[in-house]
């Protein structure tokens, strides 16, 4: 059943009705075959909605045999088609029991039970139980599930699935069978079944009432070692749940399995969480500090998602920044408390403001909550994820921690065990602080990125501050209208007198005056602290201003953002034709020297303070992206900061110790700064030794990355050397491979053709592994603008290409690879021309999966 029978309708976020049948409890057997699984499904129905046919989800499903109520059904009791099953006419209250037959091996989608290697596993959200099960594949029916497991003992030693095992046996032929039951009601999409042979890492977690709950984590083979970190992390953020919300975890047992084939980072399956292998498995010779970060956040993430998203779940799928927003800030809170709240707050505001805003200005821009769906899978977003958390952030802004957290409280104690929407949730929020949220909710209504514009004028006989705050939200193409927003601006104000002041004004109009009474002298206003509001900030700063800020902020997000500001209008000047020796000036080189001779107390902080924005970030500042020009100014700023302070970044690495690795805040931010340093001096050549000898000295993963980049950043001409000594030291390791290959697909040089092609021959690199294609093909056409950006449209002929070979074997992962195709009406002439080109040869396929067809439609003229 191919991809086009499928219909291609979109679905509204208003045409929600309620569930016609309701489903109690479910026992579900699987007979596992890697081309013949047998699945049995035995379901307790019943009406809801007078007169309705019970109409199920399914697909590529081979249907053996109905019965209801014991007695088998003939055609012409039911309707088959590509995307279910309907049965007309059926009793208010019964029992249905339908017999499936599945193709794991088959299933490259990687949606439903597919084949991870040797191991049989699942992904059903959004909608893929309905490649399972014929089944009402929507969040809003929960049912109580009785899994059973038979497969060979040998082959498959473990047999999991949710909730607690009760009975576990092997027949005389060697036919394992395992029961598992969950008592907590769910959604099909959080249900999970894995079958394998691992390496099992166990521990317990006495929770803050004192039961006793035990952790195991399934690795590969040979892999246990790696698991401990994560495993670790996992009792970490069950501590920190009950510690800050007061949540504690309700099963006796938590399994988390890694598998090698995952279209995303990792799954949120009750009790039983599916991760890509490359969010769990770490040791200090294969895994960056970053990797380590990434790790303890998405473990954390799955985790908190058992009371945001399994005990409160989404009515709808168009409510998913109900669980996705709420769950990624409880992610963030906890990524800050464990390591730099300051690094971790300037990560996120990064995403913010190169994935979100280019999203907001592209044919996909949707709101939080969005209105329209065509495919679901497309809509695993950075608006609804990350914009949806700094929603949920403005929240804890406006009401405070305390208020914030009794409103969660109230909202999950209101809705335990339902399936809830993002109105509940806000009124939840304003019942437990009392706080009129009406205009508030807009954020989730609205999409786009708000334009804050900001003046002050200080009276010096009055002795008065006026501050005038302005909005200003464009249309987007989904919505031409725009109202104005609810903005929690937080503010500080810097004295003369080295005394500061700070402030939190709710901008509520399209523009508005707040007016403060003695003021004894003209302050410096530090606008938007900690990036209080996802907007684009205009203000009249003078660059000594942005400096003063940069120096004296008390918030280190406040300090780097002045400095990104700063740099962004440097970088403009030599867009403009200024020469860069006029706009880096002796005061600013003397003010480095400064902070590298002395680096403030947190030194990740003065690596950032020093970081250039990126190219994505300069983008979002043009309506039409000057692709040359940005790069063209940030290399040449990159060389003169480089020339001029040579000897300042050459005395910090000295000075900076290098202690055995551990990843542990402090290491990460002497590595942090040590890294910036070898960034800015692979820019000359007389470096070359410097950075040769820190690649061959460096005992972790972190430190040989880091000299890699900075290498091949700099075009340098060690790096090609480098380069291939590491693909061949890890030639054996696929995670590592990955690493290999991004840097690979993210050299600026030309030769990245070559390079790419010679590693789709690699042993390692294969169509059907979605890490694969992403570090070669999103790392190329997401960080390499020189190259993916070419004139000669060699750069989108490629991504094309790999578009088009990999749609019919991974929808989901295909759709990820266009997004940077969808924004061509952000370049210039020739660009769009040669982006549209490309587009429309996809547009001219015959196949396109709707994941394809809907992003490829929307962006089309
Ligand atoms: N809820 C899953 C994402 C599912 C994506 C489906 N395409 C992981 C997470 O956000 O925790
Ligand atoms: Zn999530």
């Amino acid at each position: 059943m191919s991809a086009q029978t499928t219909n291609r309708i979109a679905r509204s976020r208003h045409d929600y009705q309620a569930p016609a049948f309701t489903i109690k409890t479910m026992q579900l057997s699987f007979n596992l075959h890697s081309t013949a699984t047998r699945v049995t499904a035995v379901m307790q129905v019943n009406r809801e909605t007078p007169g309705a046919a019970l109409q199920l989800d399914g697909q590529h499903l081979t249907l053996i045999a109905i019965t209801l109520d014991g007695r088998k059904l003939s055609a012409e009791h039911y309707q088959l088609s590509a995307d279910g099953l309907v049965l007309p006419e059926v009793p208010d209250s019964f029992e249905l029991c339908i017999e499936t037959e599945i193709a794991p091996q088959h299933n490259t989608a990687l949606e439903g039970l597919y084949m991870a290697g040797n191991t049989y596993c699942t992904q059903c959200e959004a909608e893929g139980f309905r490649r399972i099960m014929f089944f009402p594949d929507r969040p809003d029916v929960l049912c109580q599930y009785t899994v059973t497991i038979k497969a060979d003992a040998k082959t498959y030693p473990y047999l999991l699935s949710n909730g607690n095992k009760i009975s576990d046996h092997i027949d005389e032929l060697g036919l394992r069978t395992v029961q598992w039951h969950d008592p907590f009601p769910k959604p099909c999409y959080l249900f999970a079944l894995v079958a394998g042979d691992f390496d099992l890492v166990t521990d317990n977690f006495i929770t803050q009432s004192g039961r006793d709950v035990r952790l195991e984590l399934f690795v590969d083979k040979g892999a246990a070692a790696k698991g401990d970190f994560a495993l670790q992390a996992l009792k970490r953020a069950m501590r920190w749940d009950e510690q800050r919300f007061n949540l504690e975890y309700d099963l006796d047992i938590y399994m988390v399995v890694a598998v090698d084939f995952f279209n995303m980072g990792a799954m949120e399956n009750k009790g039983l969480n599916i991760f890509n292998s490359k969010y769990v498995l770490a040791d200090a010779a294969s895994a960056t500090d970053r990797d380590y970060f990434n790790i303890e956040s998405i473990i954390g993430h799955e985790y908190f998602h058992n009371w945001t998203g399994n005990r409160v779940t989404c009515r709808d799928w168009f409510q998913l920044s109900l669980k996705e927003g709420l769950t990624v800030f409880r992610d963030q809170e906890f990524s800050a408390d464990m390591g730099s709240a300051t690094l971790s707050r300037i990560d996120a505001v990064k995403l913010i403001r190169s994935a979100q805003f280019a999203e907001d200005a592209s044919p996909m821009a949707h709101p939080i909550r969005p209105e329209q769906v065509l495919e679901m899978n497309n809509f695993y977003t950075v608006t609804v994820y990350d914009k949806g958390a700094e929603v949920i952030r403005m929240l804890q802004t406006l009401l405070g921690r305390q208020l914030f957290a009794s409103g969660l409280t109230l909202y999950l104690k209101r809705h335990d065990g339902q399936a809830a929407t993002c109105d509940d949730f806000i009124r939840a929020m304003q019942d437990a602080s009392g706080y009129d949220l009406t205009q508030f909710a807009l954020w989730y209504s609205q999409s786009g990125t708000p334009v804050l514009t900001v003046k002050q004028q200080y009276d010096a006989d009055t002795k008065q501050l006026s501050l005038t705050l302005r909005q200003e939200t464009a249309a987007t193409a989904d919505q031409a209208t725009k109202q104005a927003l609810l903005l929690p601006i937080a503010v500080e104000l810097l004295f003369a007198d080295n005394s500061r002041q700070k402030q939190l004004f709710c901008l509520t109009d399209a523009e508005q005056q707040f007016v403060l009474p003695d003021v004894a002298t003209e302050p410096v206003v530090v606008w938007l602290e900690h990036f209080s509001a996802p907007v684009k900030l205009h203000c009249q700063a003078t660059t000594e201003d942005l400096l003063q800020i940069a120096a004296q902020a008390s918030d280190g997000v406040a300090r780097w953002d002045a400095m990104q500001q700063y740099w962004s209008r440097q970088i403009t000047a030599v867009m403009q034709g200024a020469a860069v020796q006029t706009v880096i000036t002796a005061e600013l080189v003397a003010l480095l020297k400064q902070w590298l001779e002395l680096p403030a107390a947190d030194l990740a902080l003065t690596a950032e303070l020093l970081t250039l924005p990126d190219f994505d970030t300069l983008a979002e500042q043009h309506d039409e992206i000057p692709v040359d020009a940005i790069l063209s100014a940030l290399s040449s700023i990159k060389m003169f900061l480089a020339q001029q302070l040579r000897e300042a970044f050459l005395q910090c690495l000295h000075n900076l110790p290098q202690p055995a690795y551990r990843y542990q805040q402090q290491d990460v931010a002497i590595r942090r700064l040590r890294h910036l340093c070898l960034s800015y001096m692979a820019q000359l050549a007389e470096y070359d030794v410097v950075l040769q000898q820190h690649y061959q000295q460096a005992d972790n993963m972190t430190d040989t990355i880091a000299v890699l980049m900075a290498t091949q950043q700099a075009g340098s001409a060690l790096f090609p050397q480098l380069r291939d000594d590491f693909c061949q030291r890890w030639q054996h390791d696929a995670l590592v491979m990955d690493k290999a290959f991004a840097l690979v697909a993210t050299d600026p040089a030309d030769t990245v053709f070559a390079g790419i092609a010679a590693m789709q021959q690699h042993r390692q690199f294969s169509w059907k592994n979605p890490n694969r294609v992403r570090a070669l093909f999103s790392a190329f056409s997401m960080r390499n603008p020189q190259q993916f950006h070419r004139l000669d449209g060699a750069g989108y002929r490629l991504l094309l290409e790999a578009i088009t070979k990999l749609d019919p074997i991974n929808p989901q992962v295909s759709a990820r690879l266009v997004t940077p195709l969808l924004s061509w009406r952000r370049f210039d002439k020739t660009r769009q021309q040669l982006m549209l080109d490309a587009l429309q040869l996809l547009a001219a396929q015959s196949n396109l999966s709707n994941d394809l067809f809907e992003k490829v439609s929307r962006s089309l003229p």
